[in-house]
């Protein structure tokens, strides 16, 4: 199928849903100049995840995860959504049943303006307490050591999902039901390789319902797109999504 008779089908789909669930991932704001896990220039090139988003790396050396985060958290307090988040924020407005489930913790959908958003792996501006677990936004950076609880002193965690532990309570079950009530499954810019949030593209499958993939190159949820649309996100979404 060429490119444009694919958008055209995707438009069509899209069109005639009343109801959407979408599901993001880094891709969608690379374009954003914030970069994606894996791949070349990928946030995990050279480095080994388990050192850096596991909780037994982070009470190995808080220290140096907190580096970490710190430098990310820097970056992305410069980087602004793009015209891909901004489609997002249309379709929202022009759908009855809309659900944003996204991996991203960079706060950029919410920056855009999309209000029905669900986030998989916690957003980047949360601390959590370790020991009491008393959550704050803080968008500061430029920390010298790691953060402290005001409440209870205790160490405090960047509020994010690491590998091995739970996606916030409440959040599968959300995409979950937002997944069984929708007529389009809109896939943009994940690899597709992080579970569970990997499994919401087959369960659309199972069910039937027309699954639509953006990303700039074929992924492992490809067999399952109805529709696939290979090219930029920031590019394809204003087409996709327009009046
Ligand atoms: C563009 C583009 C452009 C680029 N336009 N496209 C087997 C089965 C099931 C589970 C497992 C399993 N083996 C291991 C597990 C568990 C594990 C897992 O999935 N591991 C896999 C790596 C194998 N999962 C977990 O541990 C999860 N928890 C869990 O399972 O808990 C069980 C439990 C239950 C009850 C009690 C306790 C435990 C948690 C997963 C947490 C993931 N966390 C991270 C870090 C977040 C914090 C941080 O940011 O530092 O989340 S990992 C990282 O990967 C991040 C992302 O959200 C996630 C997904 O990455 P994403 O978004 O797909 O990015 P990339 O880089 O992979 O892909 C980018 C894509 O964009 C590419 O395809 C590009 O082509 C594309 N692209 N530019 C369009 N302009
Ligand atoms: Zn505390």
């Amino acid at each position: 199928m060429s490119f444009s008779s694919a958008l055209a089908s995707a438009k069509q789909i899209l069109d005639e849903a009343d109801a959407i669930t979408v599901m993001t991932g880094a891709g969608i704001s690379a374009e954003s100049g914030v970069p994606t896990f894996r791949g070349t220039g990928g946030l995990w090139k050279g480095k080994d995840p388990m050192t850096l988003a596991t909780p037994e790396a982070f009470f190995a050396d808080p220290d140096f995860v907190w580096e970490w985060y710190d430098h990310r958290r820097a970056e992305l307090s410069r980087c602004a959504p793009n015209a891909a988040h901004h489609a997002l924020v249309q379709l929202e407005e022009q759908t009855a049943d809309f659900t944003l489930a996204t991996q991203n913790v960079d706060g950029l959908h919410r920056a855009a303006g999309s209000r029905r958003i669900v986030h998989l792996h916690g957003d980047i501006f949360t601390v959590r307490c370790t020991d009491c677990g008393n959550e704050r936004v803080d968008r500061t950076h430029g920390w010298s050591g790691p953060p402290h609880c005001a409440r209870c002193g205790g160490l405090e965690r960047p509020g994010v999902v690491w590998f091995g532990e739970a996606l916030p309570e409440g959040s599968l079950e959300a995409v979950g039901e937002a997944v069984g009530r929708c007529d389009a499954f809109l896939i943009i810019g994940t690899s597709g390789l992080v579970w569970p949030a990997a499994g919401f593209a087959g369960l659309a499958r199972r069910l039937g319902r027309p699954v639509i993939l953006v990303n700039l190159e074929p992924t492992e949820q490809s067999s399952l797109a109805t529709v696939e649309l290979y090219g930029r996100a920031g590019e394809i979404l204003p087409r996709l999504i327009s009046g």
